[in-house]
Protein backbone atom coordinates (compact mmCIF):
# COMPACT_ATOMS: atom_id res chain seq x y z
CA UNK A 1 0.00 0.00 0.00
CA UNK A 2 2.09 3.37 -0.82
CA UNK A 3 1.29 6.41 1.49
CA UNK A 4 -1.81 7.82 -0.37
CA UNK A 5 -3.64 4.82 -0.25
CA UNK A 6 -2.74 4.97 3.78
CA UNK A 7 -4.18 8.26 3.59
CA UNK A 8 -7.51 7.54 2.13
CA UNK A 9 -8.04 4.15 4.49
CA UNK A 10 -7.44 6.66 7.23
CA UNK A 11 -9.49 8.82 6.58
CA UNK A 12 -12.72 6.38 6.09
CA UNK A 13 -11.92 4.90 9.16
CA UNK A 14 -12.00 8.20 11.24
CA UNK A 15 -15.12 9.60 9.23
CA UNK A 16 -17.11 6.02 10.44
CA UNK A 17 -15.56 6.10 13.70
CA UNK A 18 -16.60 9.33 13.90
CA UNK A 19 -20.37 9.02 11.88
CA UNK A 20 -20.50 5.76 14.72
CA UNK A 21 -20.31 8.39 17.41
CA UNK A 22 -22.75 10.77 16.08
CA UNK A 23 -25.24 8.63 15.45
CA UNK A 24 -24.76 6.62 19.55
CA UNK A 25 -25.31 10.71 20.73
CA UNK A 26 -28.24 11.40 18.48
CA UNK A 27 -29.72 7.78 19.14
CA UNK A 28 -28.81 8.02 23.13
CA UNK A 29 -30.51 11.96 23.63
CA UNK A 30 -33.77 10.44 21.76
CA UNK A 31 -34.11 7.82 23.81
CA UNK A 32 -33.52 10.61 27.25
CA UNK A 33 -35.90 12.85 25.32
CA UNK A 34 -39.02 10.27 25.04
CA UNK A 35 -37.77 8.81 28.59
CA UNK A 36 -38.50 12.28 29.79
CA UNK A 37 -42.37 12.65 27.43
CA UNK A 38 -43.36 9.62 28.85
CA UNK A 39 -42.67 10.24 32.19
CA UNK A 40 -44.08 13.91 32.17
CA UNK A 41 -47.38 12.16 30.48
CA UNK A 42 -47.46 9.80 33.26
CA UNK A 43 -46.97 12.32 35.81
CA UNK A 44 -49.29 15.66 34.13
CA UNK A 45 -52.35 16.42 35.99
CA UNK A 46 -55.47 16.81 34.00
CA UNK A 47 -56.26 20.22 33.20
CA UNK A 48 -59.65 19.95 33.56
CA UNK A 49 -61.52 23.01 35.51
CA UNK A 50 -64.53 21.68 37.85
CA UNK A 51 -66.08 25.13 38.22
CA UNK A 52 -69.07 23.62 40.87
CA UNK A 53 -66.24 21.91 42.50
CA UNK A 54 -66.76 22.79 46.90
CA UNK A 55 -63.22 24.08 46.92
CA UNK A 56 -63.50 26.78 44.73
CA UNK A 57 -67.06 28.33 45.70
CA UNK A 58 -67.58 28.69 49.15
CA UNK A 59 -70.72 29.99 50.15
CA UNK A 60 -70.73 30.61 53.99
CA UNK A 61 -75.01 31.04 55.69
CA UNK A 62 -75.67 34.29 56.78
CA UNK A 63 -75.61 35.04 60.39
CA UNK A 64 -73.40 32.42 61.20
CA UNK A 65 -71.39 33.80 64.48
CA UNK A 66 -67.20 33.30 64.63
CA UNK A 67 -64.22 34.75 65.57
CA UNK A 68 -63.39 37.84 64.22
CA UNK A 69 -60.02 36.94 61.64
CA UNK A 70 -57.33 38.89 61.12
CA UNK A 71 -54.31 38.80 59.24
CA UNK A 72 -51.87 40.04 61.51
CA UNK A 73 -52.45 37.97 64.68
CA UNK A 74 -52.06 34.31 64.88
CA UNK A 75 -49.72 31.23 64.63
CA UNK A 76 -46.26 33.08 64.31
CA UNK A 77 -44.11 29.82 65.64
CA UNK A 78 -45.13 28.07 62.29
CA UNK A 79 -45.38 28.35 58.54
CA UNK A 80 -49.15 27.72 57.10
CA UNK A 81 -48.66 28.60 53.42
CA UNK A 82 -46.50 26.80 51.11
CA UNK A 83 -44.21 28.78 48.31
CA UNK A 84 -46.93 27.82 45.70
CA UNK A 85 -49.95 29.34 47.86
CA UNK A 86 -50.98 25.96 49.64
CA UNK A 87 -52.78 26.43 52.72
CA UNK A 88 -50.19 23.99 55.48
CA UNK A 89 -53.32 23.62 57.87
CA UNK A 90 -52.17 24.02 61.50
CA UNK A 91 -54.36 24.04 65.27
CA UNK A 92 -55.42 27.72 65.23
CA UNK A 93 -54.95 28.62 61.30
CA UNK A 94 -58.14 27.49 60.55
CA UNK A 95 -62.24 28.09 62.29
CA UNK A 96 -63.81 24.38 62.34
CA UNK A 97 -67.50 26.52 63.27
CA UNK A 98 -67.37 28.28 60.23
CA UNK A 99 -66.04 25.79 57.78
CA UNK A 100 -68.52 23.09 58.52
CA UNK A 101 -71.30 25.70 57.95
CA UNK A 102 -69.76 26.20 54.58
CA UNK A 103 -69.43 22.78 53.33
CA UNK A 104 -72.38 21.22 55.41
CA UNK A 105 -74.97 22.25 53.11
CA UNK A 106 -73.21 20.80 50.12
CA UNK A 107 -74.15 17.95 51.52
CA UNK A 108 -70.76 16.56 50.40
CA UNK A 109 -69.39 12.64 51.04
CA UNK A 110 -66.31 11.54 52.13
CA UNK A 111 -64.84 8.25 51.22
CA UNK A 112 -62.21 6.58 53.25
CA UNK A 113 -60.26 3.35 52.42
CA UNK A 114 -58.42 1.21 54.86
CA UNK A 115 -56.22 -2.31 54.02
CA UNK A 116 -56.01 -4.79 56.93
CA UNK A 117 -54.28 -7.48 55.13
CA UNK A 118 -53.01 -10.69 57.37
CA UNK A 119 -52.53 -9.56 60.72
CA UNK A 120 -52.89 -5.70 60.43
CA UNK A 121 -56.65 -6.84 61.17
CA UNK A 122 -55.86 -6.71 64.59
CA UNK A 123 -55.92 -2.77 64.17
CA UNK A 124 -59.04 -2.26 62.57
CA UNK A 125 -60.82 -2.19 65.53
CA UNK A 126 -59.27 0.47 66.98
CA UNK A 127 -59.04 2.46 63.48
CA UNK A 128 -63.11 2.55 63.05
CA UNK A 129 -64.05 2.87 67.03
CA UNK A 130 -61.98 6.14 67.05
CA UNK A 131 -63.13 7.30 63.44
CA UNK A 132 -66.44 7.70 64.36
CA UNK A 133 -65.47 9.51 67.47
CA UNK A 134 -63.09 12.13 65.18
CA UNK A 135 -63.53 12.14 61.09
CA UNK A 136 -65.64 13.97 59.26
CA UNK A 137 -68.44 13.37 62.32
CA UNK A 138 -71.85 14.96 61.42
CA UNK A 139 -70.92 14.38 57.79
CA UNK A 140 -71.85 11.22 55.08
CA UNK A 141 -68.97 8.73 55.24
CA UNK A 142 -67.94 5.68 53.46
CA UNK A 143 -65.41 3.50 54.98
CA UNK A 144 -63.99 0.88 52.59
CA UNK A 145 -61.92 -1.86 54.11
CA UNK A 146 -60.03 -4.11 52.24
CA UNK A 147 -58.80 -7.20 53.57
CA UNK A 148 -57.89 -10.69 52.95
CA UNK A 149 -60.04 -11.51 56.53
CA UNK A 150 -63.52 -10.13 55.67
CA UNK A 151 -65.24 -12.99 58.47
CA UNK A 152 -62.74 -11.13 61.05
CA UNK A 153 -64.21 -7.70 60.63
CA UNK A 154 -65.00 -6.31 63.85
CA UNK A 155 -68.61 -4.90 64.35
CA UNK A 156 -68.48 -1.46 64.91
CA UNK A 157 -71.29 0.59 65.56
CA UNK A 158 -71.72 3.65 62.87
CA UNK A 159 -74.16 6.87 63.42
CA UNK A 160 -76.22 7.45 60.29
CA UNK A 161 -74.98 8.86 57.19
CA UNK A 162 -72.11 6.32 57.83
CA UNK A 163 -71.21 3.00 56.54
CA UNK A 164 -68.97 0.46 56.04
CA UNK A 165 -68.08 -1.55 53.15
CA UNK A 166 -65.69 -4.57 52.73
CA UNK A 167 -63.40 -5.61 49.79
CA UNK A 168 -61.51 -9.12 49.42
CA UNK A 169 -57.96 -9.09 48.49
CA UNK A 170 -55.52 -11.56 48.21
CA UNK A 171 -52.48 -12.09 50.76
CA UNK A 172 -49.59 -11.59 50.32
CA UNK A 173 -46.00 -13.36 51.41
CA UNK A 174 -44.52 -9.55 51.10
CA UNK A 175 -45.61 -6.48 53.11
CA UNK A 176 -43.92 -4.24 50.37
CA UNK A 177 -46.64 -5.58 48.37
CA UNK A 178 -49.64 -5.18 50.17
CA UNK A 179 -48.40 -1.94 50.99
CA UNK A 180 -47.76 -1.29 47.19
CA UNK A 181 -51.35 -2.72 45.77
CA UNK A 182 -52.90 -0.23 47.38
CA UNK A 183 -52.25 2.31 44.70
CA UNK A 184 -53.68 -0.14 42.53
CA UNK A 185 -56.83 -1.13 44.04
CA UNK A 186 -57.96 2.58 45.17
CA UNK A 187 -57.39 3.76 41.77
CA UNK A 188 -59.92 0.70 40.82
CA UNK A 189 -62.35 1.69 43.71
CA UNK A 190 -62.38 5.04 42.42
CA UNK A 191 -63.27 4.06 38.91
CA UNK A 192 -65.85 1.60 40.55
CA UNK A 193 -67.65 4.24 42.61
CA UNK A 194 -67.04 7.29 40.37
CA UNK A 195 -71.10 7.38 40.06
CA UNK A 196 -72.03 7.22 43.46
CA UNK A 197 -71.44 10.73 44.07
CA UNK A 198 -69.14 10.89 46.30
CA UNK A 199 -66.77 13.89 46.29
CA UNK A 200 -63.55 13.45 48.47
CA UNK A 201 -61.51 10.26 49.47
CA UNK A 202 -58.74 9.91 51.62
CA UNK A 203 -56.39 7.19 51.94
CA UNK A 204 -55.14 5.82 55.64
CA UNK A 205 -53.22 3.47 57.71
CA UNK A 206 -54.63 0.74 59.51
CA UNK A 207 -52.56 0.98 62.08
CA UNK A 208 -53.14 4.27 63.59
CA UNK A 209 -55.88 6.08 65.52
CA UNK A 210 -57.70 9.28 65.37
CA UNK A 211 -57.25 11.17 68.81
CA UNK A 212 -58.82 14.65 67.44
CA UNK A 213 -60.68 16.10 65.39
CA UNK A 214 -60.12 15.42 61.13
CA UNK A 215 -62.85 17.16 59.38
CA UNK A 216 -63.53 19.96 56.57
CA UNK A 217 -60.58 21.72 56.87
CA UNK A 218 -58.82 18.56 55.51
CA UNK A 219 -60.51 18.92 51.87
CA UNK A 220 -58.84 20.20 49.12
CA UNK A 221 -58.13 19.07 45.35
CA UNK A 222 -54.93 16.97 46.28
CA UNK A 223 -54.49 16.55 49.73
CA UNK A 224 -51.03 15.20 51.31
CA UNK A 225 -49.56 15.10 55.07
CA UNK A 226 -46.08 16.02 56.03
CA UNK A 227 -44.34 13.06 57.37
CA UNK A 228 -43.60 13.58 61.25
CA UNK A 229 -40.19 11.85 60.45
CA UNK A 230 -38.55 15.02 58.70
CA UNK A 231 -40.26 17.76 58.59
CA UNK A 232 -37.10 19.75 60.90
CA UNK A 233 -34.71 18.22 58.43
CA UNK A 234 -32.80 19.48 55.69
CA UNK A 235 -33.71 17.92 52.13
CA UNK A 236 -30.80 15.57 51.78
CA UNK A 237 -32.07 14.20 54.48
CA UNK A 238 -35.29 13.24 53.23
CA UNK A 239 -35.49 9.03 52.27
CA UNK A 240 -36.92 9.85 48.99
CA UNK A 241 -35.90 7.23 46.04
CA UNK A 242 -32.06 8.19 44.81
CA UNK A 243 -31.60 5.81 42.05
CA UNK A 244 -32.42 8.01 38.75
CA UNK A 245 -33.76 4.37 37.19
CA UNK A 246 -36.52 4.65 39.09
CA UNK A 247 -39.40 6.53 38.00
CA UNK A 248 -40.05 7.50 41.84
CA UNK A 249 -36.73 9.04 41.55
CA UNK A 250 -35.98 12.96 43.25
CA UNK A 251 -32.56 14.09 42.62
CA UNK A 252 -30.29 15.52 45.43
CA UNK A 253 -31.31 19.39 45.89
CA UNK A 254 -35.09 18.82 44.97
CA UNK A 255 -38.43 18.00 46.10
CA UNK A 256 -40.54 20.40 49.06
CA UNK A 257 -41.57 18.23 51.91
CA UNK A 258 -41.12 14.60 52.87
CA UNK A 259 -45.03 13.66 52.42
CA UNK A 260 -46.59 10.24 54.16
CA UNK A 261 -47.34 7.23 52.44
CA UNK A 262 -49.77 6.73 55.34
CA UNK A 263 -52.15 9.83 54.42
CA UNK A 264 -53.32 10.97 51.50
CA UNK A 265 -56.56 11.99 49.59
CA UNK A 266 -58.56 15.01 47.94
CA UNK A 267 -60.98 15.65 45.42
CA UNK A 268 -61.59 11.91 43.33
CA UNK A 269 -60.77 12.47 40.38
CA UNK A 270 -57.05 14.23 41.45
CA UNK A 271 -56.55 11.10 43.57
CA UNK A 272 -57.52 8.65 41.02
CA UNK A 273 -54.86 10.06 38.15
CA UNK A 274 -52.34 10.09 41.71
CA UNK A 275 -52.89 6.09 42.35
CA UNK A 276 -53.09 5.70 38.47
CA UNK A 277 -49.83 7.22 37.96
CA UNK A 278 -48.18 5.88 41.19
CA UNK A 279 -49.20 2.05 40.12
CA UNK A 280 -48.60 2.97 36.13
CA UNK A 281 -44.50 3.67 37.46
CA UNK A 282 -44.35 1.13 40.31
CA UNK A 283 -45.25 -1.58 37.96
CA UNK A 284 -43.08 -0.05 35.68
CA UNK A 285 -40.03 -0.41 37.63
CA UNK A 286 -40.77 -4.40 38.65
CA UNK A 287 -40.76 -5.04 35.14
CA UNK A 288 -36.76 -3.52 35.34
CA UNK A 289 -36.60 -5.09 38.71
CA UNK A 290 -36.68 -1.79 40.99
CA UNK A 291 -38.77 -1.43 43.81
CA UNK A 292 -38.40 2.26 45.29
CA UNK A 293 -37.02 2.71 48.77
CA UNK A 294 -40.20 3.50 50.27
CA UNK A 295 -42.80 1.50 47.90
CA UNK A 296 -45.90 4.04 46.83
CA UNK A 297 -44.55 6.28 49.20
CA UNK A 298 -41.29 7.42 47.23
CA UNK A 299 -43.47 7.35 44.12
CA UNK A 300 -46.51 9.40 45.74
CA UNK A 301 -43.52 11.54 47.16
CA UNK A 302 -42.11 12.00 43.23
CA UNK A 303 -45.67 12.65 42.36
CA UNK A 304 -46.28 15.65 45.23
CA UNK A 305 -43.14 17.39 43.87
CA UNK A 306 -44.39 17.29 40.06
CA UNK A 307 -48.34 17.90 40.93
CA UNK A 308 -47.86 20.47 43.88
CA UNK A 309 -50.96 19.74 46.20
CA UNK A 310 -53.64 22.22 46.61
CA UNK A 311 -53.59 21.34 50.95
CA UNK A 312 -51.33 20.26 52.96
CA UNK A 313 -51.88 18.95 55.93
CA UNK A 314 -49.14 19.30 58.97
CA UNK A 315 -47.83 16.14 60.80
CA UNK A 316 -50.94 16.90 63.61
CA UNK A 317 -52.58 14.71 60.98
CA UNK A 318 -50.11 11.72 61.25
CA UNK A 319 -47.92 11.49 64.23
CA UNK A 320 -46.21 8.47 65.52
CA UNK A 321 -47.37 7.14 68.81
CA UNK A 322 -43.83 6.54 69.57
CA UNK A 323 -42.22 10.18 69.31
CA UNK A 324 -43.23 12.77 72.15
CA UNK A 325 -44.99 15.78 71.20
CA UNK A 326 -42.85 18.71 69.85
CA UNK A 327 -44.09 21.82 70.64
CA UNK A 328 -45.51 23.00 67.65
CA UNK A 329 -47.33 20.30 67.55
CA UNK A 330 -50.77 21.76 69.69
CA UNK A 331 -52.84 18.74 68.98
CA UNK A 332 -52.58 15.07 67.37
CA UNK A 333 -55.62 14.21 65.38
CA UNK A 334 -54.17 10.57 63.85
CA UNK A 335 -51.32 8.77 64.63
CA UNK A 336 -49.32 5.61 64.29
CA UNK A 337 -49.75 3.01 66.78
CA UNK A 338 -46.67 1.69 68.13
CA UNK A 339 -46.24 -1.83 66.68
CA UNK A 340 -43.85 -4.89 66.68
CA UNK A 341 -42.96 -5.37 63.01
CA UNK A 342 -41.73 -8.92 63.63
CA UNK A 343 -44.93 -10.00 64.77
CA UNK A 344 -47.40 -8.11 62.71
CA UNK A 345 -45.76 -8.68 58.77
CA UNK A 346 -45.14 -11.73 56.76
CA UNK A 347 -41.63 -10.68 55.94
CA UNK A 348 -40.44 -8.43 58.63
C1 LIG B 1 -44.77 3.67 56.00
C2 LIG B 1 -46.04 4.42 55.60
C3 LIG B 1 -46.93 3.47 54.81
C4 LIG B 1 -46.20 2.98 53.58
C5 LIG B 1 -44.90 2.32 54.00
C6 LIG B 1 -44.01 2.03 52.82
C7 LIG B 1 -46.82 6.13 57.16
C8 LIG B 1 -47.32 6.39 58.52
N1 LIG B 1 -46.68 4.84 56.85
O1 LIG B 1 -45.21 2.80 57.05
O2 LIG B 1 -48.12 4.13 54.40
O3 LIG B 1 -45.98 4.06 52.71
O4 LIG B 1 -44.12 3.15 54.86
O5 LIG B 1 -44.41 0.88 52.16
O6 LIG B 1 -46.61 7.04 56.38
N2 LIG B 1 -50.56 -3.52 55.38
C9 LIG B 1 -51.39 -4.61 55.66
N3 LIG B 1 -50.80 -5.81 55.93
C10 LIG B 1 -49.44 -5.99 55.94
C11 LIG B 1 -48.62 -4.88 55.67
C12 LIG B 1 -49.22 -3.66 55.40
O7 LIG B 1 -52.61 -4.50 55.66
O8 LIG B 1 -48.98 -7.13 56.21
C13 LIG B 1 -51.20 -2.24 55.07
C14 LIG B 1 -51.79 -1.57 56.32
O9 LIG B 1 -52.90 -0.79 55.95
C15 LIG B 1 -50.64 -0.67 56.76
C16 LIG B 1 -50.08 -0.21 55.41
O10 LIG B 1 -50.22 -1.33 54.54
O11 LIG B 1 -51.13 0.39 57.57
C17 LIG B 1 -48.62 0.24 55.42
O12 LIG B 1 -47.79 -0.75 55.96
P1 LIG B 1 -46.94 -0.49 57.27
O13 LIG B 1 -47.76 0.27 58.26
O14 LIG B 1 -46.32 -1.74 57.74
O15 LIG B 1 -45.80 0.46 56.69
P2 LIG B 1 -44.78 1.38 57.54
O16 LIG B 1 -45.07 1.30 59.00
O17 LIG B 1 -43.39 1.09 57.10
Amino acid sequence: MNLLNVKVVTVVLLSALLLGVLYCYISQTHRFVSFQLQDLKADSRSAEVHPDSHEFHLVAPEHVRYKQPSITQGRTDVVSVTPWLAPIVWEGTFNPVLLDSIYKPQNISIAATVFAVGKYIMFLKNFLETAEQHFFVGFKVHIYVFTDRPKEVPQVKMATDRQLTVHSVPSSNRWQEISARRMELIQMLIEETVHSNTDYIFCLDVDSQFHGRWGTESLGGLVAVIHPGYYRDDRSRFPYERRPQSRAYVAPGEGDFYYCGGAFGGLMHEVHLLTKTCRFNFEADAKENIEAAWQEESHLNRYMWLNKPSKVLSPEYLWQDFKSRNPEIHIIRFSGVVKNYAEIRPNA
